[in-house]
């Protein structure tokens, strides 16, 4: 069963004895003029130093097709590639993991494409993470595999190695079997899952949901209380372990003097509006962006918001151009923010600031801190992490964070307001509520956002997941070598 959400976090959780790897679909590294850099990120600055710690290694892609560069080191963590090619990254990653995955998985906000080509591109992919793990794994390692890419290598690499300690945390939501039905590879990707000792979930809808289709499609006998499925082989455990920010580094970030004067030039540049209100997302239709704008928009044509005292700032980052529901999302949202521009700006002065960019860390603190209204309204969301950051990043004890049901965040923040994004009032209703807070209940609120948050940072969401990973092993009586032919690094 999985630990209580109140069970300590960070340091006084004892890392794993033994050695680990992670393996997700990007390596956690960008390609800079002098070599390679840690990417920005919470779950890299998480993961980094555990691996460091540990002698660890992570298996992944580069982010550029047919690139495949040796194993290399960056900072004391080993780095093994996966080499996946141009037409792999369409069908693979751009068809099956996110255009027939990632809608599906999301409330199916989006029609999903299956493909068979895809699907096997998809299992080719997974196949060549399971070897180089496989390959490169310790005798008696953890694997820690990470999302909705690479959900069979658990059974991939179980059949290959024994030994292993193997780990899964889906970042996205697992849906209710009524919608995960009818994925044609279904059983598949539930056998890929249960090849794992512990299997984490954001929220414990994603727990029961996962558990449920296993009982549907494979008759498994399972305990919905204790969270764990019994198979001939071994137990699968199921977990939630809700992610959370690197509190720390997003305060320190907020209370530079960089970041304050950055603020009050932000604030400046914006025309001095007694409420900036901000959307900060990914570019994706699971996001509810269009719905916001839309919210603001009827605010204004009633008057209840004035673009003389009330303007927006959306940033919406680049992702996933070349899939054609991004691209209609994309068009939709333009077209939303140039016809609102159009009626209720005045020269110099729009009143929606979007922003089609991926902006620096710390251009992005300073605008939570310039922030007085969040609105992360996402129709779905595992977590969402834009709203933890926005909390924590508000050191100054002020500013209202509007948060969708819907936002795994929501089941923790339950001191921001939160709203159905679906119900159009109900959206307006909270955009108000927020925009007129009194201040006694913003700051009231927001201690209680921020204590919530600083109980629970990424170091603690990885060092929990990771505790309970080898506890369920050491139960088993998992680790020694196994008495198979595949028991050795570089042996399959
Ligand atoms: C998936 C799940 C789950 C955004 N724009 C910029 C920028 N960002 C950063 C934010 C935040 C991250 O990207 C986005 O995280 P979210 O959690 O909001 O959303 P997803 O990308 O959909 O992530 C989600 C998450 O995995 C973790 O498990 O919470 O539910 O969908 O950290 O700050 N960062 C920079 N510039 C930008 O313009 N530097």
């Amino acid at each position: 069963m999985s630990l209580p959400p109140d069970f300590p976090f960070a340091h006084e959780t004892p890392r794993p004895d033994r050695p680990i790897v992670v393996a997700a679909n990007r390596l956690p590294v960008m390609r800079t003029e002098g070599g390679w850099s840690p990417s920005p990120g919470g779950l890299v600055r998480a993961l980094l130093p555990m691996l460091r710690a540990t002698g660890g290694t992570w298996v992944g892609w580069t982010g550029n097709p047919d690139d495949a560069p040796d194993p290399f080191e960056l900072e004391g963590v080993d780095l093994h590639p996966v080499p996946i090619s141009a037409r792999e990254v369409e069908l693979y990653y751009e068809g099956f993991s996110n255009d027939g995955l990632w809608p599906l998985y999301h409330d199916a906000l989006r029609e999903s494409t299956y493909d068979s080509e895809q699907w096997e591109a998809y299992v080719a992919v997974n196949e060549r993470f399971a070897e180089a793990l496989a390959d490169t794994a310790p005798s008696g390692a953890i694997v820690w595999i990470h999302d909705y890419q690479l959900q069979l290598v658990p059974k991939m690499l179980r059949e290959r190695r024994t030994d292993l300690v193997i780990g899964f945390f889906l970042h996205i939501p697992f849906p209710p079997y009524e919608l995960f039905a009818r994925l044609p590879w279904r059983t598949e990707i539930v056998e890929g899952l249960l090849g794992c000792d512990l299997v984490g979930f954001q929220r414990p809808m994603g727990a029961s949901n996962f558990i449920v289709s296993a009982e549907q499609l494979l008759d498994v006998d399972a305990d919905e209380d204790e969270r764990v499925i019994h198979r001939p082989t071994h137990d699968v455990h199921v977990g939630v372990f809700p992610i959370s920010i690197d509190v720390g580094d997003v305060e320190a970030t907020a209370a530079g003097r960089a970041t304050r004067q950055r603020m009050s030039q932000i604030r400046a540049r914006l025309g001095d509006p007694e409420v900036i209100l901000l959307g900060v997302d990914r570019l994706d239709y699971t996001k509810g962006i269009g719905l916001r704008l839309r919210a603001f928009a009827a605010l204004l044509a009633s008057g209840e918001l004035d673009p003389e005292r009330h303007v927006l700032v959306q940033v919406a980052t680049p992702t996933r151009e070349a899939v054609e529901h991004y691209q209609d999302e994309r068009h939709q949202i333009e077209r939303l923010v140039g016809e609102i521009n159009g009626r209720y700006s005045r020269i110099g002065l729009p009143v929606i600031h979007y922003l089609y960019q991926t902006l620096p860390f710390d251009e992005l603190i300073a605008l939570y801190r310039a922030g007085d209204v969040m609105l992360v309204t996402p129709f779905r969301d595992g977590m969402n992490l834009v709203a933890k950051e926005y909390a924590a990043a508000h050191i100054d004890g002020d500013g209202v964070l509007v948060l969708s049901e819907f936002a795994g965040a929501a089941d923790e923040l339950t001191d921001a307001v939160l709203v159905n994004p679906h119900d159009d009032r109900a959206l307006q209703e909270a955009i108000i509520t927020a925009v007129e807070m009194h201040r006694h209940e913003r700051r009231g609120r927001m201690a209680a956002l921020r204590d919530q948050i600083r109980k629970s940072d990424v170091q603690g969401w990885a060092d929990r997941f990771l505790a309970e990973l080898e506890a369920t092993a050491d139960a088993a009586g998992a680790g020694a070598p196994a008495s198979s032919t595949l028991a050795a690094p570089g042996a399959s």
